[in-house]
């Protein structure tokens, strides 16, 4: 673990929480257990382009107020959350990049491409399972005494990123319990606000991106692939369904980026023994010359395409 500004440099003035691009549960419930601990005046959290269904289903059952495409120059301090390279802030990269005030940066992530960011502004931990996982460890560090909801928040993005314990260690199960027993919700009641309510137009398009699907034998691993899938949360639902290893290519036509998704299960990676993010998509990233991220068992590369 770096660095902990969180204690020691805490953001000044405005401070603006930016997830990354199509904010995900861990990220929205990061942001607004940040939100809950910084004294500031002022604490926003910003969400590049759009949200994630279950993100946003969150966001509006536990009322976590967002902007979506925050104007940057109204902060004095930017903490980064999960967005841990330039392209993960879709349409507010070029702004990051030229904004004046303090940069800070908090996440699990195992590769992180903001060099301008002073290692003393990095909080990240890339052995936790979440991002919130590691805020939990540090505060309970702190002998920081959890409201109901923050327990909550912390919660969810465990379950969440941990795709429901499928990729948990033993500490995660520690911090689920004191978590739980902190909580206003039961673990139940969690799964159910982590649950997607997706308009018609997501389902359709979720349900049709199945139509690429292929699935094949590797090495006696079994491998999906698929095009265009509309949230990672089905290539997820794949491992679920038997897949050791799901991957997923999305072309995003309005940023001329083609993202290279890789999930996969505990049973990949305990035959392995591979970190995808850092042997796999490290590799990738260099051949391409594209931006990786992820974690052990998430693996995710993106490339400017002509
Ligand atoms: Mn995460």
């Amino acid at each position: 673990m770096q660095g902990n500004f969180l204690f020691s440099n805490q953001p000044k003035g405005k401070v603006l929480l930016l997830t990354h691009r199509t904010a995900d549960p861990d990220a929205i419930c990061s942001a607004a257990f940040l939100k809950t601990v910084f004294a500031n005046k002022t604490v926003e959290i910003g969400v590049p382009d759009n949200i994630n269904a279950p993100a946003k289903h969150i966001a509006e059952q536990l009322e976590i107020i967002y902007i979506i495409n925050p104007d940057l120059s109204r902060f004095d301090s930017i903490v980064l959350v999960e967005a841990s390279t330039a392209e993960m802030l879709g349409s507010l990269a070029g702004s990051f990049k030229d904004f004046k005030g303090t940069k800070f940066l908090v996440g699990h992530h195992s590769n992180y491409s903001h060099a301008e960011i002073p290692e003393k502004n990095k909080s990240v931990d890339a052995k936790a399972v979440s991002t919130t996982e590691l805020l939990y460890r540090l505060y309970k560090k702190e002998k920081y005494k959890f409201k109901p909801v923050q327990a909550s928040l912390l919660a969810l993005g465990l379950i969440a990123d941990s795709a429901q314990f499928l990729n948990a260690t033993s500490q995660t199960f520690l911090s689920m319990h004191d978590l739980l027993e902190k909580s206003q919700y039961s673990y139940n009641e969690l799964l159910a606000l982590l649950s997607q309510r997706q308009d018609f137009g997501s389902k359709i398009a979720g349900l049709k991106s199945l139509r690429s699907l292929s699935v094949w034998g590797l090495g006696g691993f079994t491998a999906v692939t698929l095009s265009n899938p509309s949230d990672t949360a089905i290539l997820d639902n794949l491992i679920f369904l038997g897949a050791d290893i799901v991957a997923g290519l999305t072309i995003h036509e309005k940023y001329k980026q083609v993202v290279l998704t890789v999930h996969a299960g505990n049973y990949w990676t305990a035959q392995t023994n591979l970190d995808l993010s850092k042997t796999v998509f490290k590799n990738l990233a260099h051949t391409f010359s594209g931006s990786f991220g992820g974690h052990a068992a998430v693996g995710s590369l993106s490339c400017s395409a002509q």
